[in-house]
């Protein structure tokens, strides 16, 4: 199985035996939206396709609607939420603390919320996505169960037509119009599945981190695999370990986590985080991240060895990623990189009472933070549990999955459940996995073969009206996403807002632009530690993928400087033409408009 064809919900994971069927999560966007126009000689026209609705869809979908545009969001889920729609494993919870993971658009909004816990559960951020879909009436442009197959640009229309696979009812295959097409298909959505010869013919169940099924799945008295340990499988072992029988951990690379130090989120701590939220905003944009971690202005050679040891504890005793930016050397150079990396180690090695596994779970062959940095809450104590084994692919490759579970190169092993915790076909996947083409036909897939080109990791140029929310070349997974997208989402508004006033009809970068971008992308990264490790930041999990470091490692803030440089030099690097028609059509704003479907609370 390719990473294009990993299963759909329908397809991952049969109910396991003994599971307990339950009904699906009862979000009011149960029903399936209107459907959109269907006749390839009369397609529905609209201003803009939005392509998802995780929280770049939606908040793109309520901009554009402030621009009094018609807009259609196309999502392949059955519910709003992206990522946090697909990711249910047990366990599933975001490394970034509730306090900074959310919209900060809406001041009212974030006013409101109340997060229940230090670090936000799936399942709590998920009510969040639903609560914001229903609070600013997103819900009637929004058509889930609907998955975008292509994207074909018109440049004699300067149209792009978009068309939908059918879905699972039989229903869809909508051909629709759109002057722009927007992708908020994510960085994380293409869930990664390995080849393993004789994985159909197992006669347990399987599933997905990334594609994790709505039934509850109990795994109690079962034997359990995990294969993978990155955050989605860090996250998971110590929950399974809880439930299964046995569980048996294959790891190809160990990871450097970070204790999460989990606890709950008091109401008095949130109001207090909440009576500055504005400026805690403002500053985060300016942070390398999009989070408010203590940076450190010192750099971790200059600092003697006590007083290292000092931060390293103060750190990991507050827990969480911010123990990478300990030093602000640490992605650059190596002896302060070392000095982090053997802290972990050596709590790895006083965590784990087995040396030998202690070893295995020891990271030596990148520098910490080079792979994204776990967060776990229990993760290596797991591992002095009897009934939790690890396995080391390295010296024993999985041969094949037999129908009783899986055989390596040293032994045979087996379960009734398989836990897929390999990842993704990171940011350029989704937008791999969409038959797209630009002007002349070019299909974006072949521009991108050699790896992704973008500008500002916004547009491609060929690729006119095509607009990419967190796209290969911008801070995207290296931030708080949702600050990212934020960002994104207003630069797109302003164009397009600006394209409205002047009667414009279409943008594209500019070639050279675009050239001159991607240099500096490889630039910046080249002078960090970052492109020496296999990871999905350079694409190297994916056999084939081309090897290159995707995001942008200038940092948020610089790159959000960079990004208003480009408008206020009249958008440099991006070229326009005008329409001899009026530009954009106009609409009612959204509080005037009256909504039939929606259940919104306010
Ligand atoms: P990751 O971080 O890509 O982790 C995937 C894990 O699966 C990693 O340990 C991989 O080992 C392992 N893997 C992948 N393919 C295989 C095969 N074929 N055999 C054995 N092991 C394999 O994905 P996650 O879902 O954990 O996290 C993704 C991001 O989501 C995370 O960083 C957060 O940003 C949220 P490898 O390291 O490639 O050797």
């Amino acid at each position: 199985m390719d990473e294009l064809s990993a299963p759909r919900p329908a397809e991952a994971g049969r109910p396991p035996r003994g599971s307990r069927k339950v009904a699906k999560p009862h979000f009011p966007e149960s029903h399936r939206g209107a459907a959109a126009g269907t006749s390839p000689s009369n397609p529905t026209a609209f201003d803009a396709v939005v392509i998802g609705a995780g929280f770049a869809g939606l908040y793109m979908l309520h901009r554009l609607r402030q621009l009094g545009l018609r807009a259609r969001v196309f999502e392949a889920g059955e519910g709003v939420g992206g990522t946090w729609y697909w990711n249910r494993y047990p366990g599933a919870r975001c490394d970034v603390e509730s306090m900074q993971y959310s919209y900060s658009f809406d001041e009212a909004l974030q006013q409101e919320w109340l997060w229940s816990e230090r670090y936000p559960q799936q399942a709590e951020i998920l009510r969040y996505i639903n609560h914001v879909a229903d609070r600013f009436a997103l819900r009637r442009d929004i058509q889930l169960d609907t998955r975008v197959s292509s994207a074909h640009y018109n440049e004699g229309e300067q149209r792009w037509t978009v068309q939908t696979e059918r879905s699972s009812d039989g229903s869809g295959g909508d051909i629709v119009q759109a002057r722009f097409v927007i992708s908020a298909a994510g960085c994380l959505s293409m869930a990664k599945v390995p080849e393993l010869p004789g994985l159909a013919a197992f006669k347990g169940r399987w599933y997905h981190t990334g594609r994790w099924p709505h039934e509850t799945v109990d795994f109690s008295g079962q034997r359990v695999a995990v294969i993978g340990t990155g955050s989605s499988g860090i996250q998971t072992i110590p929950v399974l370990a809880r439930q299964a029988k046995e569980l048996v951990v294959f790891q190809r690379t160990p990871n450097f986590s970070i204790p999460a130090w989990n606890k709950p989120l008091p109401v008095a701590d949130q109001e207090a985080w909440k009576s500055g939220y504005a400026e805690h905003r403002a500053q985060a944009r300016t942070t390398r991240s999009g989070i408010l971690y203590d940076y450190s202005t010192r750099a971790g050679v200059d600092m003697s060895d006590v007083e290292r040891q000092q931060e390293f504890d103060r750190r990991w005793q507050r827990g969480g990623a911010n123990f990478t930016h300990a030093f602000n050397d640490i992605y650059s150079n190596k002896i302060s990189n070392d000095a982090a990396a053997e802290y972990v180690r050596n709590k790895i090695r006083s965590t784990v009472h087995d040396a030998q596994v202690a070893a295995l779970l020891a990271p030596t062959d990148h520098a910490i933070g080079t792979k994204r940095i776990c967060v776990d809450s229990n993760y290596y104590e797991t591992f002095n549990l009897p009934h939790v084994k690890l396995v080391d692919l390295r010296a024993t490759p999985i041969e094949q999955v037999t129908p009783d579970g899986i055989r390596t190169s040293a032994q045979s092993h087996d379960f009734d459940a398989i836990v897929f915790a390999t990842g993704y076909d990171a940011i350029t996947g989704a937008l791999d996995g969409i038959d797209i083409r630009g002007a002349g036909g070019r299909s974006l897939k072949d521009k991108w073969s050699q790896g992704p080109s973008t500008y500002l990791g916004l547009m491609s140029a060929g690729f006119p009206n095509l607009f990419i929310i967190t796209g290969p070349g911008s801070p995207s997974v290296l931030t708080n996403v949702i600050v990212a997208i934020e960002q994104h989402v207003d630069w797109i508004a302003r164009a397009l807002g600006h394209m409205q006033a002047q009667a414009l009809h279409r943008i594209a970068p500019v070639a050279q632009a675009e050239t001159d971008w991607m240099l500096h992308v490889h630039e910046v990264a080249n002078k960090t530690l970052f492109p020496g490790t296999n990871s999905w930041y350079t694409g190297a999990n994916i056999p084939g993928k081309p090897r290159v470091f995707l995001p942008y490692i200038g940092g948020l803030g610089t790159y959000t400087t960079i990004c208003e440089d480009v408008i206020a030099a009249g958008y440099r690097g991006f070229e326009f033409s005008a329409s001899p028609a009026p530009a954009l059509a106009h609409r009612p704003t959204p509080q005037v408009l009256r909504d039939t479907t929606s259940t919104e609370t306010s």
